[in-house]
Parts: structure tokens; sequence; C-alpha cells
């Protein structure tokens, strides 16, 4: 049950996303709405995404966020949940990642999958997304809460795009059909230090569930996974707070590395 009128949806979409644009923390919107619920939070997150492609930017991919233990309890929330990503939180391979127009951010390791077919729910289960998937490559996923401290409940950070922020894929393309992803171990080194190690059954017990979930939650709106999206997985292990000056490289194997500078 919605509890927003259009007019309060479209203006707390223009509240959040201009935090984003500006890279500066405001309270979380359940201080003011506090009986705000997700079908509110995902109609908010959906303004944003609307308003960002009226403008001009491209919707490239989607992403799972709080999939593993880890996250969940990192960010003491309980449920998964979904986000979009727009062409410019895209950087490329070794990229230097200019902080001043992020306000607080965290790097995580995830699986990224590039479908070749559409994926639709309800019913969506792990085989069907095997079988739609190109390939899978790393991902850094870059995230910032637009809330002051990181600090929020469910309906707050998915009316923020599930802190989505900037993301780096690279290494080299692996077929699902040459690995099983729930042993796929990844290490996440900063400044040359690995400081999260972490295998693929943290996400669900497989990512590819994950991206199950993801079409299933998307047919309550009558959505799909349309071909060749990208999609992040989810973080395996906790997020690391960077700063400028920390390099930051991603292990995954069989899948080489994927490194970035933040400036
Ligand atoms: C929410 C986004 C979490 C992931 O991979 O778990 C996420 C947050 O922790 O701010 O992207
Ligand atoms: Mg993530």
């Amino acid at each position: 049950m919605s509890t927003l009128s259009a007019d309060q949806i479209e203006s707390l979409s223009e509240h959040l996303e201009s935090a984003e644009l500006q890279a500066r923390a405001v309270h979380k919107i359940t201080d003011d709405y506090p009986d705000l619920d997700f079908e509110d939070a995902y109609a908010i997150q959906w303004a944003t995404r609307r308003r960002k492609e009226a403008r001009g930017n491209r919707i490239i991919g989607l992403k799972m966020g709080l999939t593993s233990r880890a996250k969940m309890k990192q960010m003491d929330v309980e449920e998964p949940i979904y986000g979009f990503l727009a062409d410019y939180f895209q950087e490329a391979e070794g990229a230097e990642v200019d902080t001043s127009k992020l306000i607080h951010p965290k790097v995580e390791a995830e699986i990224a999958f590039v479908t070749k077919a559409p994926l639709r729910g309800p019913g969506c289960h792990v085989g069907q997304v095997l079988a739609a998937t190109d390939f899978l490559i790393p991902a850094v996923e870059i995230i910032d809460s637009r809330y002051e401290n990181f600090r929020f409940d469910l309906p707050s950070v998915v009316a923020d795009n599930a802190s989505s922020s900037r993301f780096v894929t690279g290494g080299g393309m692996m077929s699902p059909r040459e690995t099983d992803l729930r042993t796929v171990g990844v290490v996440l080194e900063k400044n040359g230090d690995p400081v999260e190690v972490g295998a693929g059954a943290a996400v669900i017990n497989h990512p590819a569930s994950s991206v199950a979930l993801l079409a299933n939650m998307l047919a309550q709106r009558d959505e799909e996974i349309p071909a060749g999206t990208l999609i992040l997985s989810g973080g395996i292990t906790a997020a690391v707070a960077v700063e400028a000056g920390d390099n930051v490289t991603m292990r995954a194997q069989g899948m080489g590395s994927v490194s970035m500078r933040f400036v």
C-alpha cells in the first residue's frame, strides 16, 4: 500500500537526486515520512530513473544489494533490494575516480552478469539465469549512500537507488559454463593489502540466484531484465571505505582483476 501522493514521490525523488548530483548528505527520508513503505520507496527510485532518462542518461544496468550476510550485518538490514545503473556511473578499468563528486564512498567486490536474453519473473530460477547469461566479469561497485553516516532503513535506501554511485568492470569475461560460481574466490585489496576475502556462495548461495530474485522482484511491476543488461549481483564481502589516495584492486579466481585509484 502506497502512503505518498504522486507529488510527494516526485519531490522526494528530486530531493535525493539533488543530494546525489551535489554530493551532499541528507537526513534519511523516513525521519520525515515514518510510514513510507517499500512501494513508495520503489516509486521514488523509478521516478529518479525516469528523470535521468528524460535528461538523456541511459540506463545500462541493474544491481542487487544486501544479498550477502556480510552486507546485511554491516548495514543492519535483512532483505535484498535492487537499483539501476546509469551510463555515467561507469568508470573505466584503471580509472582515477574523483572523490570530490562523492560523499563517503565504499567499495564492494562483486560478480557482474551480462545477459543475452531477457529474463522475466515470476518463477525465474537459477537455470534460466545461467542459460540467459552471455558472460561474467569481475566488478567493483562504489556505493555512496546519500544519507548521513551511511545509516538508513530499507525504504530509505531503496528510495536512494540502493546507494548506487559508480562501478568499474574489468578482468576477463568467463562463461557461466566454465565455472561453479559458488566456489569462485574473490580478494579485495586496498593499497596492496587484502582487506576482504570471500566466495560467490556468500550471495544467496549462488550469485545467479540474486539475478533470479531481481527478475522476480521486477515482475511485481511488470518489468523484465532486458537482453544485454549488466547486472551487479551484490557485494560478496562487507564494503570498505575509501578516500583520495587509495588504490583498490579486486581479484576474482579465473576472471583476472579490476583496479582503480581514488583521487
Ligand atoms: C546498500 C547497497 C548495497 C550491495 O552490493 O550489497 C549493495 C548499501 O549498503 O549502502 O550495493
Ligand atoms: Mg553492491
